[in-house]
């Protein structure tokens, strides 16, 4: 067994985060398909394994981690990589973080969710475009930090980075994105997170059930 298991799906830009954490670090990592689209996450085992009902999940031998931002910590000090320096850093990386769990990602998801996966019944063209609105707003701050400098929280690659990569580079369709809606300081960044050694793109990373 490997040294880590990440209940994961390829869809899932949440889990996204914990995977390229666990692949730039060269981590003994597998990963445990969860079948999100057709309700795991409600269900009793799953819950008994996550009370929160959602993927990720990272198991490390006795240790079990929800929530993605905790899993980027945990694993930055086993690797001793991606992590703060010093106080201030540290600050910045928790600010980083907690903005995209709220702001960047979560809003990009349930976007994403509603265009591609949801049953038409819950494809209000109203809540879409609200979903929009709100994922654009924070790709524009994103968008606006990145200004002049080539990582989030320092001066090198942390795990803001890989935090705030979760929803970012899948497929601009899968967003239905415009060619007006383009932002040129997070291309940059994204090019230089794909540069990271180990780099691997969502769907390389993490099973679909085709391939689970
Ligand atoms: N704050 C959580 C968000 C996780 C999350 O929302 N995961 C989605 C899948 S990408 C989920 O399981 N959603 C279930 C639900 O919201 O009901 C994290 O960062 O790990």
């Amino acid at each position: 067994m490997a040294d880590f298991q990440l209940h994961c799906f390829a869809q899932s830009g949440h889990s996204y985060k914990a995977a390229l954490m666990l692949a730039l670090c060269e981590a003994e990592w597998e990963p445990v398909f969860v079948d999100f689209f057709n309700g795991a996450v409600r269900s009793p085992d799953y819950q008994a394994l996550n009370a929160m009902s959602e993927a990720p999940v990272l198991v490390h031998g006795d240790k079990t981690f929800t929530q993605s931002g905790v899993m980027l910590d945990y694993l930055s000090k086993q690797f001793g990589k991606f992590g703060p320096d010093n106080e201030d850093e540290r600050l910045e990386i928790l600010r980083w973080t907690l903005w995209e769990n709220h702001k960047l990602n979560a809003y990009q998801g349930v976007y994403r969710f509603l265009l591609n996966w949801a049953p038409a019944s819950a494809q209000s063209p109203d809540v879409i475009g609200f979903m929009k609105g709100r994922a654009l707003a924070a790709m524009k701050t994103l968008d606006a930090h990145l200004a002049g400098r080539d990582w989030i929280a320092a001066d090198r690659p942390t795990t803001a980075d890989i935090a705030c990569s979760g929803y970012l580079f899948y497929p601009r369709d899968e967003y239905q994105w415009t060619e007006a809606e383009r932002f040129t300081n997070i291309e940059a960044w994204q090019a230089r997170v794909q540069g990271l050694p180990g780099w691997k793109h969502p769907y390389d990373l993490m099973p679909a059930k085709a391939d689970a």
